[in-house]
């Protein structure tokens, strides 16, 4: 039962952050250099609205998967966000 409880929460939470995604705003950015090893991408970007930040050069956190999707020198639109109070690129398209 407990199993279950736990399923029904990372399902709701799962839902929850989807459809949270959606609504964000994607930035526009370079990628200037990736760390795979350290999950870590350091990207040229524009102002970042929800953030509150200007246009920079910075590194955020990236998993795996993420990564995988990116190339240094390319141009992309990201979602960051704060996850366990590091910046972390969170949608990418
Ligand atoms: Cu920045």
């Amino acid at each position: 039962m407990k199993l279950l409880k736990t399923l029904s929460l990372a399902t709701t939470v799962l839902v929850a952050s989807l459809s949270f995604a959606s609504a964000e705003t994607f930035t526009k950015g370079t990628i200037k250099k990736l760390d795979t090893k350290a999950g870590k991408v350091t990207i040229i970007h524009e102002e970042l609205v929800d953030l509150d930040m200007p246009a920079m050069t910075m590194v955020f956190r990236a998993d795996k998967d993420m990564i995988a999707k990116m190339a240094e020198g390319q141009a992309i639109e990201f979602v960051a966000d704060r996850v366990n109070g590091k910046l972390t690129v969170t949608a990418l398209k």
